[in-house]
């Protein structure tokens, strides 16, 4: 099994880059973010819940994020890999991961991080609201807590991975298939090292 973390700011390309990845190295793409907002669109208790929090630009709590992730897991027994989208995004979030992982007899193989300054992230952003349903991007001070939200909870979690020696770091700004083909450089380099 080959497991990915594509780590950033609100932003700075995960979404983007992950439906390039998936195609390319066959990963299971589970994305916290789309999940939610496909609960939203379902009406369910717990899209309710996290439709409030996630118009402030706040996270959902960790709990119902990891809680997805299990059953995320245990639905696709088969897959080669899993590539997370926005997950995880605080220490909690990456204990219970690599927890998860463990009871499954894998781990984390690398983790690719995303580098985007912040005036670039609320013009990408504002820019996706123009067009998009989603109302997070609509409004610069909501943006503003998302990205505060990251600086204060999800920026250590690459220090976590850090650690084991898991973290890339990858300049997120330039074109889509510039940065796609940076990050499958990296994932290429890691197959080969963990076989
Ligand atoms: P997410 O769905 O994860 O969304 P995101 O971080 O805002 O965006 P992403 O990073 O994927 O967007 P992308 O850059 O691809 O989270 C939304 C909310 O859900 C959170 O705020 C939180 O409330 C909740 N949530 C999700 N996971 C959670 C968790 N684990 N714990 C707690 N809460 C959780 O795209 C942005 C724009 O940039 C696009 O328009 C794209 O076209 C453009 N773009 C991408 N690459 C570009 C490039 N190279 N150049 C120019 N533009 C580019």
């Amino acid at each position: 099994m080959f497991n990915l973390i594509l780590f950033g700011p609100p932003g700075s390309g995960k979404g983007t880059q992950s439906e390039k990845l998936i195609a390319r190295f066959g990963l299971k793409h589970l994305s916290t973010g789309d999940i939610l907002r496909s609960e939203i669109r379902n009406g369910t208790a717990l899209g309710l819940e996290a439709k409030s929090l996630m118009d402030q630009g706040k996270l959902v709590p960790d709990a119902v994020v990891i809680g997805m992730i299990r059953a995320a897991l245990d639905h696709n027994p088969n897959a080669k890999g899993f590539l997370f989208d926005g997950f995880p995004r605080t220490n909690a979030q990456a204990d219970a991961l690599d927890a998860l992982l463990s009871e499954k007899k894998t781990s984390i193989n690398i983790v690719l991080a995303l580098q985007v300054s912040k005036s670039e992230l609320v013009k990408r952003l504002l820019n996706r609201g123009l067009t998009s349903d989603r109302t997070d991007d609509r409004d610069e001070s909501i943006i503003g807590s998302r990205i505060e939200e990251y600086e204060r909870k999800t920026a250590a979690v690459a220090d976590h991975y850090r650690k084991f020696n898991k973290v890339v770091f990858i300049p997120g700004e330039g074109s889509v298939d510039e940065i796609f083909a940076k990050l499958s450089t990296e994932i290429e380099k890691r197959m080969t090292v963990d076989g």
